[in-house]
């Protein structure tokens, strides 16, 4: 079995196209188990390799859109792995990643987001985020509670112009980080009121380098259960394929994705991890479809 996404080539830097990478790492003990994540999304890709052992062009056929990812140029960077944030900082700025690649980076807690949104900010000036999320991750209370106070810590960057946080909803979220963020400038679009907001969203993201990151407990719990903050409710596989397809259609480019808070470790993993390496390669599909990777 191969040891890499999709039986892909393992490459050591990256240049041209899209390059999975895996976060091994974890901010807490009480989230243990999300630096297993691409190691789990890895192993459950192995299904969708080409079965005579061949890398590119990969053959994944759907029913609605045929080969989905022969024109893809992607390939795997292996893993970056951390014990804590300096050297998770350190370490992705070891990682070679030109302007002219996307990174699809997959593992750890939500915190890790901060670090990878500004490694890319050596390579981007004015970055709008996409935060697939149940919840706003906008509390200040960096120190206690990382991965909850990700998105505030992002918007401390100056070169991150406005977060959109997709899809807020249910219980865990806190009224003052929604407010925060808004007084800051950015946009909620709650679960509840995409309907009405999208098309103004799309129009704002015309033009713009766009970072997506999406945590897993953006997802229905029904097929996405294996995260730290499961919230009931929120959208269908199917219904989210149509906001990622819509916002990276919209975009000018995606200049990166991460997908967070997937714990293996957790009940329903395997249908998890396997929801999680289907939106990867619905992912980029859209990409290759719809931006330009230089
Ligand atoms: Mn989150």
């Amino acid at each position: 079995m191969s040891d890499t996404f999709l039986g892909l080539s393992k490459k050591s830097q990256a240049l041209n196209g899209f390059y999975f990478i895996g976060i091994e790492f974890c901010s807490a003990e009480y989230l243990l188990g999300v630096e297993k994540a691409a190691e789990v999304v890895r192993r459950l890709s192995f299904r969708y390799a080409n079965a005579d052992g061949s890398c590119l062009p990969l053959k994944v056929y759907s029913p609605e859109e045929g080969y989905i990812l022969k024109d893809t140029p992607v390939y795997d960077l292996g893993d970056i792995k951390a014990n804590n944030f300096s050297e998770l900082e350190l370490n992705l700025l070891k990682c070679k990643i030109g302007k002219k690649c996307t990174p699809i980076f997959v593992g750890g807690d939500h915190s890790v987001t901060y670090y990878l949104i500004k490694r890319m900010t050596t390579n981007y000036k004015d970055i709008v985020v996409v935060q697939f999320d149940a919840h706003s991750d906008f509390i200040d209370e960096y120190d206690d509670y990382p991965h909850g106070s990700v998105m505030n810590e992002t918007c401390k960057l100056e070169e991150v112009t406005r977060i959109i946080h997709f899809g807020i909803r249910g219980n865990l979220n806190s009224q003052p980080a929604v407010r925060d963020s808004k007084d800051k400038g950015n946009i909620i679009i709650p679960y509840h009121k995409i309907q009405k907001k999208l098309k103004k969203l799309l129009r704002y993201l015309k033009g713009k380098n766009v970072y997506i990151t999406f945590d897993i407990d953006f997802l229905n719990p029904a097929i996405a259960p294996a995260t730290n903050c499961p919230e009931p409710g929120g959208p269908s596989y199917y219904e989210t394929l149509k906001y990622l397809k819509e916002v990276i259609s919209s975009s000018k480019k995606i200049i990166g994705v991460d997908f967070v808070e997937y714990n293996p470790t957790c009940e329903g993993s395997v249908l998890t991890g396997t929801t999680i390496v289907n939106l990867i390669m619905e992912t980029l599909s859209y990409m290759t479809k719809y931006n330009t990777t230089s």
